[in-house]
């Protein structure tokens, strides 16, 4: 019998209620390995196991906390092109996607690692006479993280690290599709000696272990990123019980081309940004918003660009877009296209591939000539495809790109600084590029949207100490 990759919990690694086999989404009869499923008492048992964990590691030093993230940072960044393959294959995004999103896991580790060590408070004079107060921050506590199949090391890289950072202990929940690449992210933990239920790994059915984690009430702040219909639910939950939550949920990232961009930066950004990653990014760029004088130039560059791009196995050098994820998914895109289609849209390709390998392909699609109430305009598609709205001038740009329920991240191709600056001002998401893709972001800085994209504090960079600290005023008289 093939070897079943283990839960771990309470620094052991443990067989689940069942298993399941994790499949290449290039080549769907392949299998990457057998992954342990995790059972609703499982759940019960890893959040007790980080609940007893808890008063030992979040008393360790910076020093040791430092050193934990450091270490493991340096075994991911040293293992980068063997997880990039295994993420390649479980996930289908190309390998100099999957070594790149690797290499940001580990500096995700690295940079926690440094701000374990930046720790600080605040000392403040009281009001009244000899009395001094103190604001510092302690842990939340347990941490339950929920991750998403599009990005399988990076996101739980950046909320296990600042949790493990400043002291919470973590319960991480990965998508069924995906895990292992998660898998092997808690293996690095496990080996640089991650302390006994600090880090607990549970695989299997959101569904079961979702639910168990969100009704276990020693579970003190949920990180969760993925749909929208599944963070409403957890945030419903939460807030029956009280627990802290932050949600990074969808989008429908306005990418907007002023007639005054440079065409070959503006063709560039568009296809990275809807095209790359097989569009399966929460940052992808899905509308593209063209101002009329540059419509046709713009169009047209794209097609060419597109009809260029090479879809096949991401293991293959040539290949620019691996497959999509799973035959659900595939047929989901299709039915939007299909949508279009019936509303008498002009599409430029996106039609399923037939592929020796039965893999989930599908060439990149472009909406011509959309109107931006159209469904496919409101709702995130999630695959490789996008759209293009026609817009008379920069005022009716800005309007267009932020009337969407989300408001993740919104671009802008101009060279005019002028515009640059208003759209920065105008644009109602929480991350603005300038001449860039929607999608593609640092790891030190802030991540994390507006209206119906996010919900709590932000993710990464110091920001993250919002969500994963909270706050002790003391009030000490001599
Ligand atoms: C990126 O665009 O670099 O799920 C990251 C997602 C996002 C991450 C996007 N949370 O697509």
């Amino acid at each position: 019998m093939a070897e079943i990759h283990k839960n771990y919990i309470g620094g052991a690694w443990v067989a689940g209620a069942d298993a399941s086999d994790n499949t290449n989404p290039a080549k769907p009869a392949e299998i990457i390995g057998t992954y342990a499923m995790a059972s609703a008492a499982d759940a019960d048992k890893a959040v007790a196991a980080a609940r007893q964990a808890l008063p030992e590691w979040s008393n360790t030093t910076p020093q040791q906390r430092h050193d934990l993230l450091d270490s493991v940072g340096n075994q991911i960044l040293g293992r980068a092109d063997e997880i990039g393959k295994t993420l390649a294959r479980e996930e289908g995004k190309t390998l100099p996607e999957a070594i790149g999103e690797t290499m940001r896991a580990g500096q995700v580790f690295k940079f926690f690692a440094g701000e374990a060590l930046r720790q600080s408070g605040e000392f403040i004079p009281s009001v009244r006479p000899n009395i001094d107060i103190e604001v510092s921050r302690e842990p939340v506590g347990v941490v339950g993280l929920i991750t998403p199949w599009n990005f399988p090391i990076a996101i739980p890289a950046w909320k296990m690290a600042p949790a493990l950072a400043w002291g919470n202990c973590v319960v991480l929940k990965p998508a069924s599709l995906t895990p292992a690449s998660a898998h092997v992210l808690v293996e690095i933990l496990d080996a640089c000696g991650c302390p006994k239920g600090a880090v607990n790994l549970i695989m299997g059915s959101g569904g079961v272990l979702g639910e168990a984690m969100l009704a276990n009430a020693d579970i003190d702040a949920f990180s969760f990123t993925g749909s929208v219909a599944t963070g409403r639910h957890i945030a419903a939950a939460c807030a029956a019980m009280q627990t802290k939550l932050q949600l990074e949920m969808g989008g429908k990232n306005p990418l907007v081309v002023m007639d005054d961009a440079d065409l070959d930066i503006a063709v560039a950004a568009a296809v990275n940004g809807a095209f790359f990653s097989t569009g399966q990014r929460c940052t992808a760029s899905s509308r593209l918003i063209v101002h009329a004088p540059i419509y046709d130039a713009f169009v047209e560059a794209t097609r060419k660009t597109i009809k260029a791009l090479k879809v096949g196995n991401p293991l293959d050098a040539e290949t620019q877009i691996g497959p999509v994820i799973s035959p659900e998914q595939l047929q989901s895109n299709l039915a939007y296209l299909d949508i279009a289609k019936k509303e008498g849209i002009e599409v430029i390709g996106g039609a399923a591939l037939d592929h020796a390998d039965k893999g989930y392909f599908q060439n990149p699609g472009l909406m011509l000539d959309t109107k931006n109430q159209m469904r496919i305009n409101r709702e995130e598609i999630f695959g490789p495809l996008a759209s293009v709205i026609k817009v008379g001038d920069f005022d009716e740009a800005v309007a267009v790109a932020n009337d969407t329920e989300f408001g993740l991240s919104a671009g802008i191709c101009t060279k005019s600084l002028s515009h640059a600056r208003q759209f920065r001002k105008q644009a109602q998401a929480g991350m603005v590029m300038v001449n860039l893709p929607t999608a593609g972001v640092d790891y030190h800085v802030a991540f994390g949207g507006r209206k119906g994209s996010s919900f709590g504090p932000r993710e990464q960079g110091r920001y993250a100490a919002e969500f994963y600290t909270t706050l002790k005023t003391s009030y000490i008289q001599a």
